[in-house]
């Protein structure tokens, strides 16, 4: 598997541009993808901490982020799964952890694209908010940094988590964070690192660090200097929190041993069909912070013991619309849907890394999720010919 993760250090230019340009906002909705996963959350708390202090009104708007650490959030955050987004335009958007329109909801979207200004961090690959993304996509020295142009949309593809993108820009504003926002970025980082097979922690409480964490300077620098500035035991917290495959009940070890027996394979794509409606599914409650580790153990596993495979997926309902989530090891994934989206489906949502992403159609109706599944088996099909 080709992962690194360098989160390369903001030039002096652009961190003061954020700074000079967010500081001075009337007003800043720091808005998250669907679904909001750790590292989002984390990298949008640590930047409202930073607005706060320097007396900027901001918000988080994000969806459905009850599982994340240190929720229910004190402070300004709007959770669009159970609130409204607000009526009036926004004055300055700053989207973090995404750039692509696949990764929120056409509200959202609409939302976003009202604001007078908007500005992104992110390290995803397939950003479209704006046109003209220039992603940095390798690690680069010093001068290289200095010459890059300044941006409003920064992507730092290199970087495995937008935790690291925000504690470099920190570092670069010499912002000094409480240990509550460093627990958070440590949270966000080691989820991020944990899902690319960076660092895994199975049986003890002490996250392991991978080969190719420890082959890369930034990616070990940044995350010893993270992990100096906190206390054993807000770690432990953290990776307590992080660890549920730890703490599963009779039914969702049932659950986590039937999914490799479930598996079928189309082409090179091994996958399993949870349908729309499935009782076994809605008794462990769904879509939760729960099933979801399950299932990323499992794609991990299975494309760690089936050699001939080359990608695996779970396709699965949530709360409004019906998902894929799949990892590969050969970089695959964009291309995967790329083929899907031109021989199949047009209009298929979904994105993500080159290594793992995911995608959804607005349905839950049987019907349409089986349709929406078989193009994207059809597509697998032809695609690892
Ligand atoms: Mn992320």
């Amino acid at each position: 598997m080709n992962v690194n993760f360098q989160a390369n250090p903001f030039s002096k230019k652009q961190a003061q541009f954020f700074n000079q340009k967010l500081v001075n906002a009337n007003y800043v909705d720091i808005i998250c993808h669907n679904l909001t996963d750790e590292d989002a959350v984390a990298s949008a708390k640590a930047i409202q901490w930073y607005l706060k202090k320097q007396h900027t009104p901001q918000r988080i708007i994000l969806n459905h982020g009850e599982d994340t650490w240190d929720y229910p959030h004190k402070g300004r955050v709007l959770d669009t799964a159970v609130s409204e987004l607000p009526k009036d335009k926004p004055d300055t958007v700053l989207c973090i952890d995404f750039s692509s329109t696949s990764r929120i909801s056409k509200n959202v979207i609409d939302y976003i694209n009202q604001a007078k200004k908007i500005f992104c961090i992110d390290h995803h690959t397939d950003g479209d908010i704006v046109p003209d993304i220039h992603p940095i996509t390798r690690s680069l020295g010093e001068k290289e940094l200095d010459a890059l142009p300044i941006t409003n949309i920064y992507i730092d593809t290199s970087a495995k988590s937008c935790s690291g993108i925000v504690m470099r820009l920190l570092e670069a504003l010499g912002a000094a964070p409480p240990t509550r926002i460093l627990q958070q970025l440590f949270c966000g980082m080691v989820d991020d690192l944990r899902k690319n097979s960076c660092i895994k922690f199975d049986e003890t409480l002490e996250p392991v660090k991978l080969d190719i964490m420890n082959k890369d300077r930034y990616t070990s620098n940044l995350y010893s200097s993270l992990e100096k500035k906190l206390l054993q035991k807000d770690r432990d917290a953290v990776i307590k929190h992080l660890n549920v495959l730890a703490n599963l009940t009779p039914e969702e070890i049932k659950f986590k041993e039937s999914l490799p027996i479930r598996m079928e394979k189309a082409g090179k794509l091994g996958y399993v069909v949870i349908p729309s409606g499935d009782k076994e599914w809605a008794n462990l409650g769904g879509d939760n912070k729960k099933t979801s580790a399950i299932m990323g153990n499992f794609r991990l596993n299975a494309l760690e013991n089936n050699p001939e495979l080359d990608s695996v997926a779970v396709f699965y309902p949530v709360k409004d619309a019906y998902r894929i989530s799949i990892h590969s090891k050969d970089n695959n994934v964009l291309k995967l849907f790329d083929y899907v989206k031109e021989n199949f489906n047009p209009d298929l949502q979904a994105g993500g890394h080159e290594n793992r992403g995911g995608g959804y159609v607005q349905s839950l109706e049987p019907d349409i999720c089986e349709k929406w599944v078989n193009e994207i088996l059809k597509g697998a099909e032809e695609f690892y010919k």
